[in-house]
């Protein structure tokens, strides 16, 4: 008896799509924040085996599928998270965006690995811009590769905050002109490999973000370096202003060749701020794709690969933006956000430590004139998610979202005129302290 076995020896042609998919519509109110929510189910992992090589996201209009300009809605950022198969306990953020539209681009060769039955989630944050609701899509685009065997690439992902909610900073200010605000954070690389692209997010007033080598003398081996808007670009033109407005490009890089990198080797990211003016709520964010390669044995500091391309925009825009006033609005009669110089309400005079209670989408004690040194403590007693944030004065600070009877307090050791809102309530949710010498 003889038993044929037909080997097919034609290789399995490799398949390239480009699946782009987009949620219900989310309304989000007048001059609203909205926050990733379980009314929005999370984004849908293509159900294959195979690899991610392109990704890219914005917000689209639900009728047109046009993205919505900046005067519209604002998509202030967005996270993907890989949760890989169901039970695998492992967050994996592996793309991210802001207003700079960043894309995921890997080098020929190389992909994320998707598998069957991956669960994704996301955390975004959009903003209207306008006086009505509006409506509008997120919509995700992905180039994805299958019966094709690419390099896997692990996305090691640095954050300059260390961790703290919502993964920003405060830039105190207060510095000579020229003086720096410097954050680092370390880590090591979990396999030995080759860093093949690299990805930056800063918010308004950075400099600069480096991802440096310290066992190379500290080279940096990928500066992520901002490209503001020009001076009538749109996103200095919108209002209320959540924070000062973000770069419109991060330079990016690739290298097919790849930069190698041992197992347990320490890689620092630097972000670098301007420190002569408060920049609250600041981002230094960086995902690195390392791809494995067993071959590299040992840390190397040999020149850069030649082909380490430098990815930017074609757009015009500033290399240096002159630091921005963040204004405080409320609203109008007519329902419009209104640039103020404070809260209505009488001034209140406290002779030192004082509580504020941030409740009803207020800050009651709107108008506080205190002694230098005392310090406010701001009560969040409701069931709505509300933050402080430093608009304009001598030092920038804010608190995490804080509900349910949390408390954040700050001794006020610097004179002047210090301006706050609520950055997800900013039209309307204002208050003005004024400390005295
Ligand atoms: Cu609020």
């Amino acid at each position: 008896m003889f038993f044929f076995v037909l080997v097919s020896t034609a290789p399995v042609e490799a398949k390239t799509q480009v699946i782009t998919k987009k949620t219900a519509p989310i309304t989000v109110g007048a001059y609203q924040v909205a926050l990733q929510n379980p009314d929005v189910p999370p984004p849908v992992a293509p159900n294959v085996e195979g690899y991610i090589t392109k990704m890219s996201v914005d917000v689209v209009d639900v009728k047109t599928g046009k993205p919505v300009p900046i005067k519209r809605i604002m998509l202030h950022h967005i996270v993907f998270l890989n949760f890989g198969a169901p039970g695998a306990r492992r967050v994996d953020p592996f793309y991210g965006d802001g207003e700079e539209r960043a894309k995921m681009i890997l080098p020929k060769g190389y992909g994320y690995p998707i598998h069957p039955n991956e669960q994704w989630g996301w955390v975004w944050m959009l903003m209207n811009h306008q006086s009505v609701f509006d409506q509008i899509r997120i919509r995700y685009t992905m180039t994805v590769v299958t019966d094709e065997k690419l390099k896997p690439v692990i996305p090691v992902n640095f954050d300059t905050s260390n961790g703290r909610r919502g993964l920003v900073f405060d830039v105190p200010g207060g510095g000579r002109p020229g003086s720096l605000d410097i954050r680092k954070m370390s880590r090591t690389a979990p396999v030995s490999g080759r860093l093949v692209a690299g990805l930056g997010h800063v918010h308004g007033g950075a400099k600069s973000l480096l991802l440096t080598q310290p066992e190379c003398d500290n080279r940096i081996l990928y500066r992520s370096q901002p490209t503001w808007g020009a001076r009538n670009h749109p996103f200095y033109k919108v209002r209320p202003v959540l924070h000062e407005p973000g770069p419109i490009n991060m330079s990016q890089f690739t290298s097919a060749r790849g930069i190698p990198i041992a197992e347990g080797e320490k890689l620092t990211l630097i972000s670098r701020y301007d420190n002569q003016y408060p920049h609250s709520r600041a981002m230094g964010l960086m995902v690195a794709y390392l791809s494995p390669d067993p071959k590299v044995t040992r840390t190397s500091c040999a020149p850069l690969p030649k082909d380490y391309k430098v990815l930017k925009t074609k757009k015009k825009g500033r290399k240096e933006v002159p630091p921005r006033q963040i204004n405080i609005y409320d609203w109008s009669s007519n329902g419009k956000a209104i640039e103020v110089p404070g809260p209505r309400g009488p001034m209140q005079y406290a002779s030192g430590d004082t509580t504020v209670v941030a409740d009803n989408f207020k800050f009651e004690a709107g108008n506080l004139t205190l002694p230098r040194g005392s310090t406010i403590t701001w009560s969040f007693p409701g069931e709505v998610l509300h933050n402080v944030t430093l608009a304009n004065g001598p030092e920038g600070f804010s608190s995490d979202r804080l509900w349910k009877g949390e408390t954040f307090s700050r001794k006020l050791t610097k004179p002047g005129n210090y301006t706050f809102f609520c950055e997800l309530h900013p039209v309307g949710m204002i208050e003005r302290v004024v400390v005295k010498k």
